[in-house]
């Protein structure tokens, strides 16, 4: 979603690398930059303004540090300054462990509730609790077909009764999770393609009779400017608790989104990134910026690998990385490993240095084949020491993977810029762990 914004950003921190401390001129300089991206990010207006100040502000204050560059000072500020936009360190959404739980989700038409209702299921499901979907949106006979279907597939159950009013949907839905003992009852309501009265009025009456401990607000990533004005009405009727960001997979420049929890002050709780129902991640404001200023998101990819990884592995894997003795039979481990868990563009995105490297190549699941091809037409020692990888051995590792010399050294090249980059987090990490590495991380 924030490719064009990290692209942008990364341009200013490379022409302020080069200089040798900051300055007025040249913190201005950047900070006009900085606020060209996102106002291009669509980012609002009003917003940007706040932002650039602040980061202006801060970099003028800043002591000047002998140790570190002035490209690296200023990533830090815009980091800081990013997370806190993205919610800060809002801590993450609990749910009562011995009552019932109500979540009610509101948006427009087609921003992707229904969807989240399974998503959320799942996610919560996870958790031990014992979810019930409400279909109350009574708008469309389908909506509640769409919910339906979604349960069955999950195994989650789901209350319908096409005869009935919304209201008494909703208390029927309540009355049965009551005496079933669900544990969490999550409430998909109608949307509209715009805000009208009568949608805001049946939200409201659902919220009364429903009385959610969390209300959440479900905005598509792909609208603009117009969704900052729609979460402010939205906000101001029904008071939601957090925001559901979906679509972010989708190319979303993103700051619209960002817009919105600047103006309502709720956070963002999850972030959808496909259609389907486990395409759903916590949101996570210091991630997200780390991962849109190009410092990858390392933390959120090991948890991921944790869940689909053998754990043991994934130690071994850790304790390479540190000693820096990761090797390419280690890298084409990982790739079958990280075929298993998802789109594979996803994840190499998080990976800090090759990123970019591997969307520019618009790495899919054939490309992915090539590369385990290109490793598996190598020898042991070439895996284990690609450097006396020479001109011939090359040619020999192309015939026989069925590519081609340039494809070999490409991933050798990626190789290496990975490897150089776990060598620096390394370094800086040190005592401090690698979530200080990553802060630190910069251009
Ligand atoms: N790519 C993508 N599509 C999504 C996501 N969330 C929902 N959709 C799609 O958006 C469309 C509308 O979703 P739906 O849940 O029916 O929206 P509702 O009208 O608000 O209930 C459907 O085609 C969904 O598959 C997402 O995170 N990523
Ligand atoms: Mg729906």
């Amino acid at each position: 979603m924030f490719e064009e914004l990290s692209r942008r950003f990364e341009a200013v921190f490379n022409r302020l690398r080069g200089r040798g401390k900051l300055t007025e001129e040249n913190i201005s300089e950047a900070v006009r930059d900085v606020k060209r991206a996102l106002l291009e990010a669509d980012v609002n207006y009003r917003v940007v303004k706040k932002f650039t100040a602040a980061v202006r502000e801060k970099a003028l204050g800043a002591e000047v540090l002998e140790s570190i560059t002035p490209g690296q000072q200023f990533v830090k500020l815009v980091h800081d300054e990013l997370t806190r936009l993205m919610g800060g360190n809002a801590q993450p959404i609990k749910l009562h462990a011995n009552r019932m739980n109500v979540v009610v989700l509101a948006g427009l038409q087609g921003s992707g509730k229904t969807t989240a209702c399974a998503k959320l299921a799942l996610y919560f499901r996870k958790q031990g609790h014992q979810p019930l979907l409400v279909a109350a949106d009574m708008q469309r006979p389908a909506a509640i077909d769409q919910l339906e279907t979604l349960g069955k597939a999950l195994g989650v159950a789901v209350y319908a009764d096409r005869g009935k009013k919304t209201l008494q949907v909703v208390e029927g839905a309540l009355a049965r999770a009551r005496s079933e003992g669900a544990s969490l009852v999550i409430i998909d309501t109608a949307g509209r393609l715009h805000i009208d009265g009568e949608m805001m009025g049946e939200l409201k009456k659902i919220c009364d009779a429903a009385s959610p401990d969390e209300i959440f607000f479900v905005a598509d990533a792909m609208t603009g400017q117009d969704a900052v004005n729609v979460a402010e009405q939205f906000y101001r009727e029904i008071r939601f608790s957090g925001s559901i960001l979906t679509k972010a997979d989708g190319d979303a420049r993103g700051g619209a989104a960002l817009s919105i929890l600047d103006v309502t002050g709720v956070p963002i709780r999850f972030v959808g990134v496909g259609e389907k129902p486990d395409a759903f991640e916590v949101f996570h404001p210091e991630r997200m910026a780390s991962r849109i200023l190009g410092m990858g998101d390392i933390v959120s990819l090991v948890e991921r690998a944790q869940e689909t990884l053998d754990a043991e592995k994934s130690r071994i894997l850790e304790k390479k990385i540190r000693r820096n003795i990761f090797t390419l039979q280690d890298f084409l481990e990982q790739l079958r490993q990280i075929k298993k868990m998802g789109p594979i563009g996803d994840l190499l995105a998080m990976i800090p240095g090759i990123g970019r490297a591997v969307k520019d190549a618009e790495i899919d699941n054939s490309a992915l084949t090539r590369i385990e091809a290109i490793i598996c037409s190598m020898t042991v020692v070439e895996r284990e020491r690609p450097q006396i990888i020479d001109g011939n051995r090359k040619k020999r590792i192309a015939a026989g993977s069925g590519t081609v010399v340039q494809d070999v050294n490409k991933l050798l090249r990626q190789f290496d810029s990975m490897k150089l980059m776990m060598k620096r987090m390394n370094k800086i990490a040190g005592k401090r762990g690698h979530a200080a590495a990553l802060r630190n991380l910069a251009p």
